[in-house]
């Protein structure tokens, strides 16, 4: 059976993924459960960039430390919110863009910011970028992107990180309203890994 190591230290992540995977005969790990315990500079300007940084980090590593895993497939996900009324702002930055405040705290601030901007101003996507090292072959990406807009209000508690404002037009609700399987089935890393899945399934990898 192949083994999938995700890099990421993100729990929620790592949560969401084994759900959308659960359907595939392999063998998924974290990074951390591999052994990998370092810190990971992400400093591409990009999604692709910063997803392919870190599983390339985490790849190398476990092929020099982990010879037990030197076949596995490992991949990351950079991830992250773009708010057209701010320039795309949080974008890449956007578990780094919180600084010392909670996620409610961050989400009533760009609420405040945008209390005069009209309904239709308010887009914002999440945008998903996965990674896949396969041991002899160039780094695999993909990305996909799920549209939403800024909410007037925080509302749900499933979910994690900017989804109680992320509100999906379409479903009447905001992503952390929505159950895991609804969620997972319309979100931006929900598409990029099932788009992964299939990119390697094509390919013949898994
Ligand atoms: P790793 O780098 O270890 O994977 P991270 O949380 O730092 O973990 P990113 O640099 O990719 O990951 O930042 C992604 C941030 O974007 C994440 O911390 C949330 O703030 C936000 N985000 C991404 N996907 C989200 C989702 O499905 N729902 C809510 N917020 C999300």
């Amino acid at each position: 059976m192949k083994t999938i190591i995700f890099a990421t230290g993100n729990q929620d992540k790592v949560k969401e993924i084994r759900e959308i995977l659960g359907d595939l005969p392999v063998t998924f790990m974290t990074m951390r459960e591999a052994g990998f315990t370092e810190e990971i500079e992400e400093n591409g300007t990009t999604f692709r960039e910063n997803a392919a940084i870190k599983a390339e980090a985490v790849a190398a590593w476990i092929r020099r430390n982990a010879p037990a895993y030197a076949e596995a497939i490992v991949m990351a996900d950079d991830s992250g919110l773009q708010i057209d009324a701010m320039g795309g702002m949080p974008g890449v930055m956007s578990h780094r863009w919180l600084g010392d405040r909670t996620y409610p705290q961050a989400m009533m601030d760009i609420i405040e910011e945008l209390k005069d901007v009209a309904e239709e101003q308010r887009g914002a996507r999440f945008v998903c970028s996965i990674a896949a090292c396969v041991p002899g072959r160039e780094t695999i990406t993909v990305q996909e992107t799920v549209e939403g807009r800024v909410a007037h209000e925080i509302r749900g508690t499933e979910g994690f990180g900017y989804d109680p404002f992320f509100y999906v037009p379409e479903y009447g609700c905001t992503t952390a309203e929505m159950s895991r399987e609804q969620k997972n089935a319309i979100s931006h890393r929900g598409k990029a890994i099932r788009a992964m899945r299939d990119r390697l399934l094509e390919e013949g990898v898994l």
